[in-house]
């Protein structure tokens, strides 16, 4: 018999149009459910997701080098054991990430691409240098600390691969902040001299850490709609002051301060107030123009560069397995 298309209520009644769909994809957000990478989703939520876990997946690679800085002058071999294995985890979370991007229609190459030609962002922080021992303590106490302030809610993000991915990378970055505490409480109880290199470091990645929560809720075009999907739980003022929160004791309990004279408790809120943060700054990074951008997109494109021979030897051991496995199902 011939095969003819299905007349078109045929097809109504069995795919549902364009606005069940959509009423489908509302209800499933509501009800705290998960979206999958295949079912039917609003294609400005598939773009803000790839946007959002692309800048992500990027931040993780990108942040590699700052500390990665360290790796060959950490002060010990425990020292430097311990900081492999946090700039390892980094380049496995950029991994989870991409693949999570990749659920969603896209490439990683194509995503990689963009990333080197200065097209798609990655986080602000990792743009400033690093230039003693105590930065590395500084970026996990706080860079680390930030992120899972950040990074928490995500698992409960209503696209399923990006929360799932979340998951471990948030318990891994526990351990990093810890680490990077454990740093600085060394150094802030150390010689006098130790102690002054820890507080210098506190004092340059404090303000730098708090504009990595992103513009004030005000300003941020992408909040509304992305807490209305839930892609986000919160908005970037409610998980920077849940930050300071946080970090003001534990800055007690190191022994050193955090450099804003605006710095206080309010009782009546229940939460610490603190200073202006300086936005020109913020927009002067995101707009290539901080300490080391220029420095890190460029190592980044050499070493992707260089790396070429791997993926090369990889696609063609993949080719030649594909080859022997077509033979074996052919005989
Ligand atoms: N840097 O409307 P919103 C880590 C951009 S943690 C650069 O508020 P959204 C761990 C934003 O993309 C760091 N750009 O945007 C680690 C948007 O631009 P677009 C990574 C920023 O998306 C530790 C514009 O400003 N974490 O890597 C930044 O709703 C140690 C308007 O902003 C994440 O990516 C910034 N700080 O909220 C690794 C977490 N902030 O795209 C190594 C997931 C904003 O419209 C060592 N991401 N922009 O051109 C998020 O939670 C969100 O994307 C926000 C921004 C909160 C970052």
């Amino acid at each position: 018999m011939p095969v003819t298309d299905p007349s078109p209520a045929l097809q109504a009644a069995v795919e549902p149009d364009e606005a069940a769909l959509a009423e489908r994809f509302e209800r499933t957000v509501a009800a705290e459910e998960r979206i999958e990478p295949r079912d039917w989703m609003p294609e400005a939520y598939r773009k803000t997701l790839i946007r959002q876990i692309a800048q992500h997946a990027h931040s993780e690679i990108i942040g590699m080098q700052p500390e990665g800085n360290w790796i060959t002058r950490a002060p010990s071999l425990r020292r430097k054991a311990i900081l492999l294995a946090k700039v390892q985890d980094e380049a496995g979370h950029g991994l989870y990430l991409y693949s999570a991007a990749e659920t969603l229609g896209v490439d990683r190459a194509e995503l990689l691409d963009l990333l080197h030609a200065g097209r798609q962002k990655y986080s602000s922080i990792f743009n400033y240098p690093t230039p003693t021992w105590a930065d590395v303590g500084a970026i996990g106490w706080l860079v680390d600390g930030a992120a899972i302030v950040n990074q928490v809610p995500i698992t409960r993000c209503s696209y399923g691969p990006y929360a799932r991915a979340m998951v471990r990378i948030c318990k891994e970055e526990s351990f990093h902040q810890r680490q990077g505490f454990e740093i600085l409480h060394h150094l802030s109880s150390g010689t006098p001299e130790q102690h002054a290199m820890a507080q210098d470091a506190v004092d340059r990645w404090w303000w730098p850490s708090l504009m990595m929560f992103g513009p004030p809720d005000d300003a941020s075009p992408n909040s509304a709609r992305s807490m209305a999907w839930k892609i986000k739980r919160f908005s970037n003022d409610e998980l920077r002051q849940r930050f300071v929160d946080m970090a003001v004791p534990q800055a007690e309990a190191l022994g050193l301060t955090l450099p804003d004279p605006e710095l206080r408790w309010d009782a009546e809120s229940g939460h610490y107030r603190f200073g202006a943060i300086d936005w020109t700054e913020f927009h002067e990074v995101l707009r290539g123009n901080g300490p080391c951008n220029a420095l890190r997109v460029e190592h980044r494109v050499r070493a992707h560069e260089e790396g070429a021979w791997v993926r090369e030897a990889a696609d063609a051991y993949a080719a030649k397995h594909a080859a022997r496995a077509g033979a074996e199902v052919a005989a």
